[in-house]
């Protein structure tokens, strides 16, 4: 694999921007960071404000900047928060994608030089998949707004790909870290156990706890896309670990990491989590990924439930 140049990564700020940016400043690329707001500009980069609802300033952004590979991570990442704002969610998730890929469109014509995207699409595009696990192929049935969006914006890349643009999903699974925000599962259940360990808190308020999913670790997804940035063709790619869990299996290990046998007394189900709809079970086969990227996972489902109990244990000490 060989360093690009020209950098820009939308989404700078979240769990996968961040790892991203870390390993391309490394690499000695020059990094174009694209935030909502003003904040700390990371080392390395250089900071760029833009408005993912308005599609003038993402045309506007991309004419400056003349990257060469884009990578959009920017969006609401939350499929419980996409049932409160499914507008807002379709505008910054799905029909900022179609500006982001008119812009590359335009930038390559005009230059006569390739851009590359890789567009983080979700498996939440598959929603109401009748097989597990799904693969590249799988109908796309998205069950929630957010899925919907997704499906919007993988659907344009497939549409622009056919306009000669390089351009590729990467279909992430769940995708964890201690970076992770805790609006999603699996942070809230390790913060959780944390406090309840170190007894600040007595329970823990969760939703669906039957929901199985892919998880996987979040600096791999990161490495996967990096190689679908710089392979020979643009594709769509599963990137999964091939196994799942329930979400009651999160919670049992890492309170049990937290050094709680007994997680029942701890745990009660508040019906405020709970969804419109919620996809039963996810699991990826990232087969095309290993054998067209050489791209495997890396950690196990205890690897990351640990990584992320030990994290916030050792945060509540500090
Ligand atoms: O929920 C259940 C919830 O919010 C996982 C995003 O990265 O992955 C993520 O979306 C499961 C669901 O992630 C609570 O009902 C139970 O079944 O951590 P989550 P998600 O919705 O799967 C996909 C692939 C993405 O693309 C998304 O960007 O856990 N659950 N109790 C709960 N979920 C939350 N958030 N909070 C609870 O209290």
């Amino acid at each position: 694999m060989t360093a690009q140049r020209r950098i820009l990564v939308t989404g700078a700020s979240g769990q996968d921007g961040s790892y991203l940016i870390e390993r391309l400043v490394a690499e000695g690329s020059e990094i174009h960071a694209v935030t909502r707001e003003p904040g700390a500009s990371s080392d390395g980069t250089t900071r760029h404000i833009c408005d993912l609802g308005d599609p003038a300033q993402i045309s506007r952004l991309i004419a400056d900047v003349e990257p060469e590979v884009v990578f959009n991570l920017a969006g609401i990442s939350s499929v419980a928060f996409s049932w409160q704002k499914p507008i807002e969610t379709v505008q910054v998730s799905g029909l900022a994608v179609v500006a982001l890929l008119e812009a590359c469109h335009a930038l390559q014509e005009r230059t006569g030089h390739a851009v590359r995207v890789v567009q983080a699409s979700s498996s939440e595009i598959f929603g109401a998949a009748e097989h597990s696990p799904q693969v590249e192929s799988t109908p796309i049935r998205p069950l929630s707004p957010y899925g919907a969006a997704k499906a919007l914006a993988h659907n344009s890349v497939g549409v622009y790909r056919a306009r000669d643009l390089f351009c590729s999903s990467a279909i992430l699974y769940n995708h964890e870290s201690p970076r992770r925000p805790d609006t999603f599962v699996t942070r809230k259940i390790t913060q959780g156990a944390a406090r309840i360990a170190a007894g600040l808190d007595r329970t823990l308020s969760l939703g669906n706890l039957d929901a199985r999913r892919d998880w996987g670790w979040a600096p791999d997804y990161v490495d996967a896309m990096v190689r679908m940035s710089r392979a020979d063709q643009p594709g769509d790619f599963v990137i999964a670990t091939g196994e799942t869990h329930a979400v009651r299996d999160f919670v049992a290990a890492a309170f049990l990491r937290a050094g709680i046998a007994d997680w029942q007394s701890r745990v009660d189900i508040d019906p405020r989590f709970l969804r419109p709809a919620d996809v039963h079970e996810m699991r990826g086969d990232p087969s095309k990924a290993r054998d067209t990227l050489g791209w495997s996972p890396t950690r196990t489902f205890s690897d990351v439930v640990n990584a992320m109990v030990d994290y916030d244990l050792a945060l509540l000490d500090s």
